[in-house]
Parts: structure tokens; sequence; C-alpha cells
């Protein structure tokens, strides 16, 4: 009891010393907008359904040796998903670059990207044939650069973009 008296005095602190420090107009106007973005923030993460066209992209091995995504460079439009197909020279993934995507775009990617194993970064894919889809929609028009974590020092990078 005595506790959340504590905890309760300490709010009223906080609250009083709040607006009495919120005298400069700029404090308010810069924690209005934060506030307000989070809500919208939690719908984006929800994946959006695909209303369009699944593109594939296979994973591969080549026959001289190179790791690659096949095609290297895909455009699609506002509203599809791409399918990464685990072709050969397992394991392979789909991982984004934070500072290579658009403004916008990470929170929508989080949201759709399944099993995640970090930020952007979806699961390694094993089996032949395995296959990672992410829907696009929702996403911000952009390029989106990405690379497969384990081969990424041996090249195997790619990007899409989102026509707008
Ligand atoms: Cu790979």
């Amino acid at each position: 009891m005595r506790k959340l008296l504590a905890s309760i005095a300490l709010l009223a602190m906080a609250c009083g010393g709040e607006s009495g420090e919120t005298g400069t107009p700029s404090a308010d106007e810069a924690a209005a907008p934060a506030q307000a973005a989070a809500p919208a923030a939690a719908e984006a993460a929800a994946p959006a359904p695909v209303t369009g066209t699944v593109h594939e992209v296979q994973m591969l091995l080549t026959e001289q040796g190179q790791y690659v995504y096949r095609p290297a460079s895909l455009t699609i439009r506002p509203g599809d998903a791409v399918r990464w197909i685990n072709v050969s020279g397992s394991p392979h993934n789909v991982a984004f670059y934070a500072d290579k995507v658009p403004a916008g775009a990470a929170t929508v990617l989080n949201g759709a990207m399944a099993n995640k194993i970090s930020d952007l970064t979806g699961e390694l894919l094993m089996a032949p044939d395995a296959v990672y889809q992410i829907s696009f929609a929702g996403a911000p028009a952009g390029t989106y650069e990405y690379f497969c974590t384990p081969h990424e020092m041996l090249g195997m990078v790619a990007s899409l973009t989102i026509s707008q």
C-alpha cells in the first residue's frame, strides 16, 4: 500500500512536472505526432491480403558456383506478393537492408514477414523447394534491397521495386 501511494505520488509529481515544463509549444508539437503515429504503426504491422500477382524468385547455387536470387531484380505492383523458392545451395533466406528500403517500409515488412529470426530477416530455408512468401500489400512504393544472410558476402543480394 505504501509502495502504491508512493507510485501515485511519483506519478503526480511527474505529471505536475510535465505540465510545468511544457511551456514551450515545440515540446508539445514534438510529442503529439509520435503518439498519433503509434496506432497507425500497429495497424500497418498486420499483414495485408495479397490483391495482385504472386511473383517467384529462385534462390540457388548456379553451376558456375554463384549464389544468386533469380531474377536479381524484380518490379512488382502494389498489392503483389513475392515467393522465394529454395532451389539449391541452401540454407537461404530473405533479409532486407534497413537503410535500403523506402521510408515507412520496415514496419510493414516486419508485420508481413513470417518466422523472422531478427528485424527484417526471414527464417533460413533448409528443405528443397521450401518457400518463403511476403505480401507487399500496403508496403510503400520504391526499391527494396535485400540479401541472403549466409551468402551476402558471396554476392547473394538482390532488389525489388514496387511501382507506383
Ligand atoms: Cu543464400
